[in-house]
């Protein structure tokens, strides 16, 4: 196994850069560049020295984790430098010159880690989300993931799939006895009872996988009702042009918010109209691509034509959906009232009234579908293809017409199972997993 090196803090400059070392040459390379290395996980202050040289780079905390009490399970080192992009670059350089040493590919430490067994896939994941992480739920999410909950669950279930592929297996051996109908019963009764959960858990309308990719929240509306106003708005900058002229916006605009804790991205769109040329035709085939994506629609309308809501914005109308009544300014609204039995908020975009319920109302619909929920929630496409298999193995299982054949099921169910967390073969997901970690690059 190699021993690779790699800047694990942030590029660039800063006051603290720490570098790391992973594999069986990192105590030596360390030894060739400092004197007397510090006790195991102990912080140690020394002069760090080009090996070859001999000259001084710099001086600074020196960590080492011996092997397998370490992120990877291998002897590791830490050197916390000073944060300059010299400093980093001469270390880096004098790393590269230290025999059998070379740098890390992305993500490989994390993969090393996973390797050892110090985490199953789903907790690498959720490492990679928890760097990533953005907003406070993410954050909050990607650490469950790390700390093991959701690979708990799924290996709980891959416990009790092997149970009763166990008990089956026992008995293939021994064909001329038969399955004995209290263990058929039994088995039957285990795979439905995971099959329950499996299909409750990814019954989830994918709350996990929206709040860890971030929510998408399009304003659609008639033109020159104010949408880009009320974007420039929520955003706190001129983010879109506004201009009395009908026809403004021809493409969709987006803004990246947190909004009380959760990502969401925030479109503008072209107003929804007959279109009076080819841009404009382009910019509303675009809307309503965005409005069939959205997970949330805030439906614009003007104060002064609000009654009429039209067939072109009543069609877009569904469970997802809330009413902006613009430009209040301008003219009064009743108190209380429901368009298209839709959630309705009167608003100005231009004197901000309003906004904070329209804000507190659409935050509310967020943490419906993204809310953090007291199981943990599947957070990657993977893991719902991986448990609507192992589910589709089950229910085959069930109506096999021989032992041979349950078995062979509940074999695949199991091995679904297993790929998520990493268990059985998944040479071929490793790449592409990992090879999408940004860590410390
Ligand atoms: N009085 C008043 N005027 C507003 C308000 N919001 C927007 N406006 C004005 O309405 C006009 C259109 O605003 P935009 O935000 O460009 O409207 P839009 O819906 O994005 O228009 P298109 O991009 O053409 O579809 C501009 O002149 C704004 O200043 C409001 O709350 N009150
Ligand atoms: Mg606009």
């Amino acid at each position: 196994m190699d021993t690779i090196y790699a800047l694990s803090s942030a590029a660039g400059r800063a006051g603290v850069a720490i570098i790391r070392l992973s594999g069986p040459k990192a105590m030596a390379a360390l030894r060739q560049m400092i004197v007397g290395a510090p006790a195991p996980r102990e912080a140690g202050l020394r002069r760090l020295r080009h090996p070859g040289t001999g000259l001084e780079l710099d001086q600074g905390m020196v960590l080492t984790f011996p092997a397998p009490r370490s992120f990877t399970g291998e002897d590791v080192v830490e050197l916390h430098l000073h944060g300059g992009r010299a400093v980093v670059r001469s270390v880096l350089e004098a790393l590269a010159c230290c025999d059998s040493l070379r740098p890390a590919e992305p993500g490989e430490f994390t993969r090393r880690a996973f390797e050892h067994g110090k985490l199953d896939l789903t907790a690498a994941e959720g490492l990679a989300d928890l760097v990533n992480a953005e907003t406070d739920a993410q954050r909050r999410q990607a650490l469950r993931q790390l700390r093991g909950e959701l690979g708990a669950l799924y290996e709980r279930w891959r416990q009790q799939l092997m149970r009763a592929l166990a008990h089956i297996e026992a008995h293939i051996d021994f064909p001329e006895e038969g399955l004995p109908p209290t263990l058929a019963e039994q088995t039957r009764a285990a795979m439905a009872a995971v099959s329950v959960e499996i299909v409750d858990h990814l019954q989830d309308k994918r709350r996990g996988e929206r709040l860890r990719d971030g929510l998408s929240v399009a304003i659609l509306g008639p033109p020159n009702v104010g949408k880009s106003s009320l974007l420039n708005a929520l955003a706190g900058r001129p983010a879109a042009i506004v201009a009395a002229t009908a026809g403004t916006t021809r493409d969709v605009i987006e803004v990246q918010l947190d909004l009380g804790g959760y990502p969401v991205t925030l479109a503008d769109t072209a107003g929804l109209r007959e279109a009076r040329d080819e841009i404009e035709s382009e910019g509303v085939r675009r809307a309503r691509a965005v409005a069939d994506n959205a997970d949330i629609k805030i439906l614009m309308v003007d104060v002064e034509t609000y009654q009429d809501v039209g067939i072109e914005l009543s069609t877009l109308v569904d469970a997802d959906t809330l009413f902006a009544v613009n430009k209040c300014d301008l003219a009064s609204v009743p108190a209380a009232m429901r368009l298209c039995g839709c959630p309705t908020f009167a608003i100005s975009a231009r004197t901000e009234a309003g906004l904070e319920v329209l804000l507190a109302a659409l935050l509310e619909a967020v943490v419906e579908r993204a809310g953090l929920a007291e199981a943990p929630a599947l957070t990657q496409q993977r893991h719902r293809r991986s448990l609507e298999e192992c589910r589709e193995s089950l229910a085959s299982a069930q109506l096999a017409s021989s032992i041979e054949l349950l078995a062979e099921d509940l074999r695949l169910a199991v091995r679904a199972i297993g790929r998520i967390t990493g268990r059985v073969d998944v040479e071929d997901l490793l790449d592409v997993i990992f090879g999408e970690f940004c860590i410390g690059k």
